[in-house]
């Protein structure tokens, strides 16, 4: 049985509410309504996500499959649930140059501080004002980890549409945007649109086109395990000898299927200011040179964390590769013959061994870098 908002609350203004997230820094707020079992609106994407775990598209992210339950049935994550606020930062700065020297790639969202906590920040905020309005308000915060379909809910909030490249696109800001999601025991039904926002791709296909790795296996459905930013970010452990000329320079994360989006081509950069773009390049050489744990410990509040200093060393290790950084052999060298992590020495010997076959079939000019 379905609770109603207890008549003795008092009714909370959905447009003070707006004012609110707009004061705490969040860019846009939509309002989605969540249905009792998880059916009417949400039904084709709870197909969606069962459809994408069977086919094994989450490749090793079981945390997804685990808690598949909850993002397939919303109310069996908060029974109360009502309404879900959804909220959108901006994060995409105007792209730093590129500095000399060997340097990777890394995706746009991880450039300045932690969208985490940014946005879980914003959304305290907003969360002290629904407390002062109503003491008695039930809510449960998604900031990405949350098993919560994060993009279902933005889209049937108004944000935008699910584009081809399945990211959410907002039709100002494009799709360089960061999702959160609040339920509440609030209706909110006065901020909820009457209907889905229309998809807006058109005939346009650029990212399926773009995508280097053919992970956009068909509009709006990405196998994991061909993407890099999986790759480069949720895989743990070694990655695969026949996937490593897949990240060619992307270090952490990849931007391309949202680069090519006519979409983004005039959406606002957000505020150098707030997101102070530090780690657009990677220093390949640094990354290599430095031990897993200081470069872990250096990356503090950056969302380049996620994938550990093993990780981010893996992948500096075989971008170097892929790009032919010849000025790095003797630090790969030193990884391949004393570094403690068995993945990084045989990562570090693959590195080496591309360099000379790139050198040989003539790939990389004597003066490569
Ligand atoms: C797991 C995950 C990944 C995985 C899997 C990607 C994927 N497509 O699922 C990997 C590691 C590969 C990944 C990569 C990226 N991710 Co990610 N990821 C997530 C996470 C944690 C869960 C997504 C999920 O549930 N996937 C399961 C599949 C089934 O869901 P889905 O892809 O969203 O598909 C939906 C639609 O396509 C739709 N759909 C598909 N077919 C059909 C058919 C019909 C009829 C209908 C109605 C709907 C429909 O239904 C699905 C469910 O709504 C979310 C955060 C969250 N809690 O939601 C962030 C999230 C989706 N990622 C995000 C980002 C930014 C990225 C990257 C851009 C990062 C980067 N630069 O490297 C890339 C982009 C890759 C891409 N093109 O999708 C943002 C997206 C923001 C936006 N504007 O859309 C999110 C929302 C995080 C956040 N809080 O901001 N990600
Ligand atoms: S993030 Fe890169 S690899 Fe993944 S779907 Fe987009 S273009 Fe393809
Ligand atoms: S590149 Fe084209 S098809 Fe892909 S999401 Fe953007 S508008 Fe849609």
């Amino acid at each position: 049985m379905v609770r109603d908002v207890k008549p003795d609350a008092p009714h909370i203004d959905p447009s003070a509410l707006r004012q609110v997230s707009a004061r705490a820094g969040l860019e846009w707020l939509g309002v989605a309504p969540v249905e009792p079992i998880g059916d009417g609106w949400f039904a084709p994407h709870a197909a969606a996500l069962t459809q994408w775990l069977d086919a094994g598209y989450n490749g090793e992210m079981t945390w997804l499959a685990e808690r598949a339950e909850e993002r397939l049935v919303p109310r069996h994550l908060m029974p109360e649930a009502r309404s879900a606020l959804c909220f959108w930062l901006p994060h995409r700065t105007p792209t730093p140059d590129k500095p000399d020297g060997p340097t990777g790639r890394v995706a746009a969202y991880a450039w300045g501080r932690d969208y985490h906590n940014i946005l879980r920040k914003s959304l305290r905020k907003v969360l002290r004002w629904l407390i002062a309005q109503r003491p008695s308000i039930r809510t449960y915060m998604s900031i990405d980890t949350g098993a919560v379909l994060e993009r279902a809910f933005a889209e049937r909030a108004g944000l935008g549409w699910i584009g081809k490249s399945a990211m959410l696109i907002h039709p100002k800001m494009g799709t360089f945007g960061s999702l959160a999601v609040m339920f509440t025991d609030e209706p909110f039904a006065e901020l909820t649109p009457p209907e889905r926002h229309p998809d807006r791709c058109g005939t346009c296909s650029a990212c399926l086109t773009a995508c280097p790795t053919g992970a956009i296996v068909a509009p709006g459905v990405v196998d994991a395990r061909r993407c890099i930013s999986y790759w480069t970010i949720e895989h743990r452990g070694a990655i695969p000898a026949h996937v490593r000329p897949w990240l060619g320079e992307h270090v952490f994360g990849c931007d391309i299927c949202q680069d090519v989006c006519p979409w983004n081509r005039d959406a606002p950069r957000a505020s150098a200011e707030r997101w102070q773009p530090q780690h657009a390049w990677a220093d390949l050489g640094a990354w290599i040179r430095s031990t897993s744990d200081a470069l872990d410990a250096s990356l503090e509040g950056s969302p380049l964390r996620r994938a550990r200093g093993e990780g981010l060393r893996r992948n500096a290790l075989i971008v170097a590769a892929n790009i032919g950084a010849h000025s790095l052999r003797g630090d790969i060298e030193r990884v391949a013959a004393s570094d403690p992590d068995p993945v990084l020495r045989e990562t570090a010997d693959w590195a080496l061994e591309r360099l000379d076959a790139r050198r040989a079939s003539g790939a990389c000019p004597p003066n490569s870098p």
